[in-house]
Parts: structure tokens; C-alpha cells; sequence
């Protein structure tokens, strides 16, 4: 029972939003899902975010997700709310939105698009996180191009931001961030496919897409790493890979997690456009897909369990 940005640990969904069939944000769906997720043992939940096709959506939508999400969870896990936006103007309407409704935390890529200096990204952060009490989780993804570890260093003595999801693939980079950063510095894991090696490097937590559909498997992984079964964890890190693999391949992953969710029972919806969709013959071979590895892999995956 917490809303405090300490208790933000372990396996924590960037959660998927959904909309349904004509593109709408679905709000009994996300409802259901949000629901759904926190029947995990979870450590918290990042909303609004990347898997969350958050750059699709209008700020009153987001604003509803978080509002929605809010009543579902009180104060069950801690939320940290994605307020990444194009302007510093519009991150802090965002990040003041979601001061009032309780979030834990606040969270933003960099702005893009404009290559903008070190400097104005330096003030974009110092501006969004003094603009609210909420500690401010630094998010450090390629897509919106990778920030240095001087920077992050630097972004860190800003008092308000307390941690930096680091969606990058040069592990010891997390280990540069954790020796260089203030005590305390919250490092967070962003790429699935690394998360028994970010685990193992002492993260204190993983927060990603994969975890919307596998958190059960994650659980395990971090099990096995905090109980130092590397063999173990690395056997289910790489049934981890596979299942993301699949994702990924598919070409539209967001849709295809919710595919593979629907197929569950769980009301995951569907992805907005330009993200495709699957057709029913597609649906079908995706699902077919996850059930194969499950059972190659003999992981025992719930959400398989689900489908049969
Ligand atoms: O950081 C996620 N990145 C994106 C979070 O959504 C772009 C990851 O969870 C990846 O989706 C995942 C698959 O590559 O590692």
C-alpha cells in the first residue's frame, strides 16, 4: 500500500493503453485491465509512456488515462505518470495533473525532434520537475535519442529528479549512472530483452512492455537473480527474449501483446493507427505463435494457460 516513489521496485508495466476498435481510449477496458495487472505482484505501474502509445494521444486523453488509472489503483502500487510532451509548457500541465491526483512520480523522455542542446534539455527537466513536489524519474530511450551518462550525472542534481529509466543496451552505463549519481539514485531497466543482466547489476526495478504480458515469468526472473540461480534465471531470460521476439517480429508489437492478451480474456483493445492491426488470419498465427515457444520453452506461461 503505497504512493511513495521508494516502494517503485521490482517488475513494473509500462502500461498499454486501450482503445478499442475505432481508435477510442476504451475506459471500461482499461478499467478491466489495469485490474488485470495488479493481480501481479507487481512493484508499481508507468502510465502514458511509450508502450502506452502515449505520442498518439491528446493531453485531455492522457489526462483521462491517468485519472482512470488512479481510481482503479488508489494506492495498491505507486504510479509514476509519463508527462513527456513537446513543449516544457505542456509537461508541466501534465505533471501538475498528475501531482493532484497522486501519482508517486513523474517521468519524461527528453524533448525531440528539435535537436536541442544539453542545455535546454538540462532546463526542460530542471522546469517539469520544479514545477511539481513529485520526484522525477529521467527516462533514457533511443527514440527520442540517448542522453549521455554526464548528462544524466548532471540532470541528477537537479533536487527533484530522483531516477533515470535507462532503455539502453550499454550495461555499464546502469553501473556509470549508479557510481556517479547521488546516493539514493533510482536506476530503473528499460529493455525487456536485458532484464536478468540489468537485475543482476542491482536495478531497482524493470520497467517495460513485456511485463504487460509476461509479469509472471518476470517474477520469477527477478526471484532467481535475488536468489543469485543465474542458471536459472538466465534459462527464463531467454524464454523471456523469445516471447519478445515474437512481439517484435510481428511488426506492430503493441498490437500484438494486445492480441495475444485478448486472445487471454483481457480486454487489451487494439492499437491506433499508424500502428497496424492484425487480421483475424494474423490474430490467429500470433497466438499460435506465443502457444508454440510456451510450450517449447516449457515455460508454464500464465497468459497461455489463459488462452487454452
Ligand atoms: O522502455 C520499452 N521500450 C519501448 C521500454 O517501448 C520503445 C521496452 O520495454 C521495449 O518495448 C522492449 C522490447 O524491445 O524492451
Amino acid at each position: 500500500m503505497s504512493r511513495d516513489i521508494l516502494d517503485f521496485k521490482g517488475v513494473i508495466p509500462a502500461v498499454l493503453s486501450v482503445f478499442d476498435k475505432d481508435e477510442n481510449l476504451d475506459e471500461q477496458g482499461t478499467r478491466e485491465f489495469i485490474r488485470h495487472l495488479l493481480t501481479y505482484d507487481i512493484g508499481g505501474l508507468y502510465v502514458t509512456g511509450s508502450t502506452g502509445e502515449t505520442w498518439l494521444m491528446t493531453a485531455e486523453e492522457r489526462m483521462r488515462q491517468v485519472e482512470i488509472t488512479m481510481e482503479e489503483v488508489g494506492d495498491k502500487v505507486p504510479v509514476v505518470v509519463h508527462v513527456g510532451a513537446m513543449s516544457t509548457r505542456e509537461a508541466i500541465r501534465l505533471a501538475k495533473h498528475a501531482e493532484q491526483l497522486g501519482a508517486a512520480g513523474v517521468s519524461s523522455v527528453p524533448p525531440f525532434y528539435f535537436k536541442y542542446n544539453p542545455d535546454q534539455i538540462f532546463h526542460y527537466y530542471k522546469d517539469v520537475a520544479e514545477a511539481t513536489s513529485l520526484p522525477m524519474i529521467v527516462y533514457n530511450i533511443p527514440l527520442a535519442g540517448m542522453m549521455t551518462v554526464d548528462q544524466i550525472i548532471r540532470l541528477s542534481e537537479i533536487e527533484n529528479v530522483k531516477g533515470v529509466k535507462y532503455t539502453g543496451t550499454a550495461l555499464y552505463e546502469v553501473m556509470q549512472i549508479k557510481e556517479g549519481c547521488k546516493p539514493g539514485f533510482l536506476v530503473y531497466g528499460g529493455c525487456d530483452e536485458l532484464g536478468s543482466s540489468n537485475i543482476a547489476l542491482g536495478v531497482d526495478g524493470v520497467i517495460g512492455s513485456f511485463y504487460n504480458v509476461i509479469p509472471d515469468l518476470y517474477g520469477k526472473i527477478w526471484a532467481a537473480v535475488k536468489s543469485s540461480d543465474i542458471a536459472e534465471a538466465t534459462r527464463l531470460q531467454r524464454q523471456a527474449v523469445h516471447v519478445i521476439f515474437a512481439g517484435i517480429r510481428s511488426g506492430s508489437m503493441m498490437a500484438c501483446m494486445k492480441v495475444w492478451l485478448r486472445a487471454a480474456g483481457i480486454p487489451a483493445g487494439y492499437s491506433r493507427r499508424p500502428f497496424s492491426n492484425f487480421t483475424e488470419e494474423e490474430e490467429r498465427k500470433l497466438v499460435d505463435e506465443l502457444v508454440a515457444i510456451d510450450k517449447a520453452d516449457e515455460i508454464g506461461l500464465d497468459i497461455v494457460r489463459r488462452i487454452q
